[in-house]
């Protein structure tokens, strides 16, 4: 499954671990508490993975494309890394299912600290709408993704400070008591 774990707060590289010392781990069940949602599936047969599509029946995933984030596929790489980077929220649920390489995604907690989420081949993962987060691609520097939205995909993302959003307001009330 996936490992994720809070950050240290230096400014160096976006691509290393930024892990804490002694390292402090964040459990599944501690990201299920922010919406966040993980199911580790077999990436070999997406095309015709009958629990990928289970997933997507589920939940209205009727949207589907893949991006391969390298910089000689990838159109203005180092200009969309650098977005991606920056801390963002969208009005829609962020879905993401890992079928080559690795990534980092990191998502605020309650208390606005970076937890990064580490993220490979098999990794599906849903960060939900109104939630503060940003993606880095690790020194491996590649990575390749299928992207997945509710009816037609809205990529607009806004920049923090996005905090006037009825959505952002609704993700930040689905925190009380959980
Ligand atoms: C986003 O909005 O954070 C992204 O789309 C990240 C890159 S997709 C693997
Ligand atoms: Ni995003």
């Amino acid at each position: 499954g996936i490992e994720a774990w809070y950050m240290d707060s230096s400014d160096e590289d976006q691509r290393k671990h930024h892990r804490l010392n002694p390292n402090q781990p964040v459990s599944l069940d501690e990201l299920k508490k922010l919406g966040v949602c993980y199911w580790k599936l077999n990436a070999d047969i997406y095309k015709t993975d009958p629990e990928l599509e289970n997933i997507r029946k589920d939940k209205g995933y009727s949207y589907m494309d893949i991006i391969a984030i390298h910089k000689d596929t990838l159109p203005n790489f180092e200009e969309k890394l650098k977005m991606f980077y920056e801390e963002h929220l969208h009005l829609d649920d962020e879905i993401r299912y890992i079928l080559e390489g690795q990534a980092y995604f990191d998502v605020r907690d309650k208390e606005d600290r970076w937890i990064r989420i580490a993220m490979s081949k098999g990794d599906l993962i849903t960060l939900p709408a109104g939630i503060y987060h940003r993606f880095t691609l690790d020194e491996t520097n590649y990575t390749k993704a299928l992207r997945l939205f509710v009816g037609e995909p809205v990529w607009k993302a806004y920049n923090r400070p996005a905090d006037d959003f009825k959505i952002r307001q609704k993700y930040i009330a689905s925190l009380q008591g959980s």
